[in-house]
């Protein structure tokens, strides 16, 4: 395999605290490991959501920022990228993704009307149901079955589209690239021709989420016959074109700390949205960006489609899942673009879905080795208090050009030790809901002791050094 197509200019110092600073951090958060401070942190896998490296063209760009409130030249640099490498007609830039997804959702859903999606991610699900519509699961079963290898986990059912889509009252049906929830998975397009097919024969329009297309296009070359041949831009061109209109979470593929996009091609959607942005975001020449950030993510969105740099931010996945496989850990196959997703009910089957096993293994994961990592299972994933019993998983999710593979054979061994130990990793009980988006700010009280997993980590790391 090669080594990365970059090398490190700028470095950023981290430290591993103690064990007992670990355990003082972590019930200070209230266990949850979104409070954590990031000082207490020593690998930070929380999110590679604003936590990638800048390339040094991209802060060159920077300095080129234009500030002006109208007519910026740094929008009309954006709006040229996103044209280059999507095609759409319409370029909305925003704060970051949920802009993109508020504004959209404020511009195409009437109250009552159904959004059909493959699973669901946080954020798009909540400002849907915020403009009065209602979510609706066409996944394919795959997608929650972290055992399948089914190489297109990311697809939509077509039959459960087309029954929701005769339904009627449908504002708009969403598809998103490398299913975050589901493990990073891909659809195909294949899958995509399938689904533009049904709305078109519907008249509704079809939205990417298309936050990490970049990757979806390299499974699709991998995975999927015919493309092998093909480069990565013109597969990425390919997916967009399929779609109405797109919105993008920048701070995951266009390495950017800050941005969003929202990109359409209908005229009259983009001039509802146009107004929906002075009230929400800012002028429609900068929408919640400042010139440089725009500069920053023209910059990005160039990268983005460079197929080296997506092969191996994917690889980084891939080699962590391999040694974590290796080592009998129960992962979500097949290992996705932008995390390693553990199955937390399999790692912990001792732990009740009701005593919040991810929650629990992520905790585990913090005092067993300073390594953060983040909760997707029922306290991210239930709605209200409907019953739930879907995918319970702790991802660890790779900042992209930031970590060495040696960062990532150090959380492998983390993991795996804490999975020796895991008969003794304890429930948890939540003390503190919030209304909306409860994982972000929920606190929790263990049901047992954690045991001293941080210690023994540590001596035994010493006595192998
Ligand atoms: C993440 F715990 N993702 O994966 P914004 N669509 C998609 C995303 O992955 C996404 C957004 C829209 C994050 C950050 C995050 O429940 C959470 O730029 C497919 O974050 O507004 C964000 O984009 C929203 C973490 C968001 C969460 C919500 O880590």
């Amino acid at each position: 395999m090669l080594p990365p197509p970059f090398k490190i200019k700028v470095v950023e110092p981290i430290a591993l605290v103690s064990p007992a600073e670990r355990r003082r951090a972590l019930a200070d958060a209230g266990y949850n490991t979104f409070l954590l401070r990031s000082d207490d942190v020593f690998i930070d896998l929380l999110t590679d959501s604003g936590t990638s490296a800048v390339s040094q063209e991209q802060r060159a760009a920077m300095e080129l920022g234009d500030e002006a409130y109208a007519g910026s030249r740094s929008f009309f640099r954006l709006e040229a990228a996103v044209r280059e490498a999507y095609g759409y007609t319409h370029v909305i830039p925003t704060h970051q993704g949920r802009g993109a997804e508020h504004l959209l959702c404020r511009a195409l859903v009437e109250p009552g009307q159904l959004v059909p999606s493959n699973l669901y991610f946080t954020t798009s699900r909540v400002h849907a149901e915020l403009a009065g519509g209602v979510w609706v699961d066409v996944a394919v079963p795959e997608a929650s079955e972290p055992e399948s290898l089914h190489p297109f986990k990311g697809n939509l059912d077509l039959a459960a589209l087309r029954a929701a889509l005769e339904r009627g009252n449908v504002a708009f049906v969403r598809a998103e690239a490398c299913l975050n929830m589901a493990g990073g998975q891909p659809f195909s397009i294949e899958n995509l021709r399938g689904v533009r097919a049904l709305t078109q024969e519907h008249g509704v329009p079809l939205v990417l989420d298309a936050t990490r297309i970049s990757e979806n296009a390299l499974f699709v070359k991998e995975r999927e016959p015919g493309y092998e041949d093909r480069d990565l831009p013109s597969i990425i061109r390919e997916i967009a074109d399929l779609s109405d209109g797109a919105v993008f979470s920048s701070k995951k593929d266009h390495f950017v700390p800050i941005g969003g996009l929202l990109a359409l091609n209908d005229d009259r959607v983009a001039e509802r949205a146009r107004e929906l942005v002075v009230v929400y975001e800012g002028f429609p020449h900068y929408g919640g960006l400042a010139g440089h950030d725009m500069e920053a993510l023209a910059q990005g969105i160039r990268e983005s489609t460079d197929e080296r740099m997506i092969r191996q931010y994917v690889g980084q996945s891939a080699y962590l899942g391999g040694l974590l496989s290796g080592r009998g850990v129960p992962i979500v196959l097949p290992v996705g673009a932008h995390a390693v997703f553990l199955d937390a009910k399999r790692f912990l089957p001792h732990v009740a879905q009701h005593e919040f096993p991810a929650q629990a293994l992520a905790a585990a994961l913090y005092l067993a080795g300073g390594v953060r990592s983040m909760e997707r299972g029922i306290v991210s994933g239930q709605h209200g208090h409907d019953p739930y019993d879907g995918l319970e998983l702790v991802r660890l999710t790779i900042p992209r050009r930031a970590y060495t593979q040696e960062h990532l054979a150090y959380v492998a061994d983390v993991v795996a030790r804490t999975y020796e130990d895991r008969k003794r990793v304890p429930g948890l009980e939540m003390v503190y809901e919030p209304e909306t988006l409860r994982f972000f700010q929920a606190r929790f009280e263990p049901l047992a002791a954690f045991p001293a997993l941080g210690e023994e980590l540590r001596e035994r790391l010493e006595l192998s050094a």
